[in-house]
C-alpha cells in the first residue's frame, strides 16, 4: 500500500533533509508534495538523487487525499494549518514546538515511546521533539529501564542549523567577515556567534530558565517519565551540524559503567563508542549526515550516590527533525495505518 505525502516548510534546512530522508528510506509513498509560502512556490526542490518537485503553495493547497503531512515551517504555520490538515483526513507529523505539551497529542521517539502512537487519532496530529530532548532520550531509555533514572543534568553544546538556514549563513558570514577584517553583525543570534558560544537559545522565562531549556525538562517527561526531575542549560557553538550534550544521571539502582555501556549498545539507534584514547569519543563533525545517538565518556561520577556521567552527540537535523518524522511515519503506517485498512 502506498501513501500520499506532504512536506511543509519543503523549502528549509529540515523540511530539505525530510524529502532526502523519505526518498533515501524508501518510504511507501505514491505521491510526494512539496508545500511552502507563497514566496516560495513554483520554485523547485530535491527529492531523492535524480527527482525535483514543483514547491506549491501550502495556503490554497487542499489536504483532502492526503494520507501524511510532514510539517516544519515554525510554530505559527502549524499553529493555522496543521489543525486544518487534519480535519481534512490526513495525520500531521509536526517538527515545531507548538502541539508537543497538549495531553491529546502524542510525542514520540519511536525507539523509546512508540506505543504513544496509539492515541494519534484524538487530534490527527503528532509531535516531533525539540532536537536536543531527542537525542537525549534514547540516550536515556536504556539507563531508566536498568536502573530507574531518578535526577538528570545537562548541559548542551548545540550548532547553528538548530536556528535554521540562516543561523548557519551567519557564522559563515560572520567568520569570513573576521578573516578579512569587515565588520560582523548578528540578526539571527543575539550575540556574535563566530568564534564564541552563546548560553542563551530561545526566549527567557519568568524563572531565568530559557524556553529550550523548559523544553528539555517537560518533553523528556513526556516522553520518558513524569519523575524524573531535569535540568538543563543549553548552550549556542559555532559548529554548522550536530548537537553535543555533557549528561549527568542519577538513578535508583546503582549501575557499573560496563552495565550502562552494554545497556546503550543493545539499544536501537544508539552507538557506543568509548575508548579512553584519543580519537575514541565522537564529535558533531562526524556525526553530521549520520543517523545514529552516539555516547561516549561514559564514567562513574563519584559526587553522588550512583552516578553516571556520558557525552552524547547526533545529527539535529536527522534524529533531532527529519529522521525522527521520517521513522514516526514509518511506524504510523506498520502499526496502524496497515492495520486499519
Ligand atoms: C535549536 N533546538 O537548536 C532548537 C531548534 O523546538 O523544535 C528546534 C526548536 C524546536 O535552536
Amino acid at each position: 500500500m502506498g501513501y500520499k505525502v506532504a512536506v511543509v516548510g519543503a523549502t528549509g534546512a529540515v523540511g530539505r533533509e525530510m524529502l532526502t530522508t523519505l526518498a533515501e528510506r524508501d518510504f511507501p509513498a505514491t505521491e510526494v508534495v512539496a508545500l511552502a509560502s507563497e514566496k516560495s512556490a513554483g520554485t523547485e526542490v530535491s527529492y531523492g538523487e535524480d527527482k525535483t518537485l514543483k514547491v506549491q503553495n501550502l495556503a490554497t493547497y487542499d489536504f483532502t487525499g492526503t494520507d501524511i503531512a510532514l510539517f516544519s515551517a515554525g510554530g505559527t504555520i502549524s499553529e493555522k494549518f496543521a489543525p486544518k490538515a487534519a480535519s481534512a483526513g490526513c495525520v500531521v507529523i509536526d517538527n515545531s514546538s507548538h502541539f508537543r505539551m497538549d495531553p491529546d497529542v502524542p510525542l514520540v521517539v519511536p525507539e523509546v515511546n512508540a506505543g504513544a502512537l496509539s492515541r494519534y487519532g484524538k487530534r490527527n496530529i503528532i509531535a516531533n521533539p525539540n532536537c536536543s530532548t531527542a537525542q537525549l532520550v534514547v540516550a536515556l531509555k536504556p539507563l531508566h529501564d536498568a536502573a530507574k533514572i531518578k535526577r538528570v543534568v545537562v548541559s548542551t553544546y548545540q550548532s547553528v542549523s538548530g536556528a535554521g538556514k540562516e543561523g548557519m549563513d551567519e557564522l559563515f558570514t560572520q567568520t569570513r567577515a573576521i578573516y578579512v577584517n569587515d565588520p560582523v553583525e548578528n540578526e539571527k543570534f543575539t550575540k556574535q556567534i563566530a568564534f564564541n558560544v552563546i548560553p542563551h537559545i530561545d526566549k527567557f522565562m519568568d524563572d531565568g530558565a530559557t524556553k529550550e531549556e523548559w523544553k528539555m525538562t517537560g518533553e523528556t517527561k513526556k516522553i520518558l517519565d513524569p519523575a524524573i526531575e531535569l535540568v538543563a542549560m543549553c548552550v549556542r557553538v559555532p559548529v554548522f551540524i550536530g548537537h553535543a550534550e555533557a549528561v549527568f544521571v542519577e538513578t535508583e539502582k546503582s549501575l557499573s559503567v560496563e552495565e550502562a555501556r552494554a545497556a546503550m549498545q543493545d539499544f536501537p539507534g544508539l552507538v557506543v563508542v568509548d575508548h579512553r584514547a584519543d580519537e575514541g569519543y565522537v564529535t558533531p563533525h562526524e556525526c553530521a549526515g549520520e543517523d545514529a545517538v552516539y555516547v561516549s565518556r561514559v564514567r562513574k561520577d563519584p559526587t553522588v550516590k550512583n552516578g553516571l556521567i556520558f557525552w552524547c552527540v547526533s545529527d539535529n537535523l536527522r534524529k533531532g527533525a527529519a529522521l525522527n518524522a521520517v521513522q514516526i511515519a514509518e511506524t504510523l503506517v506498520k502499526e496502524h495505518l496497515e492495520k486499519a485498512a
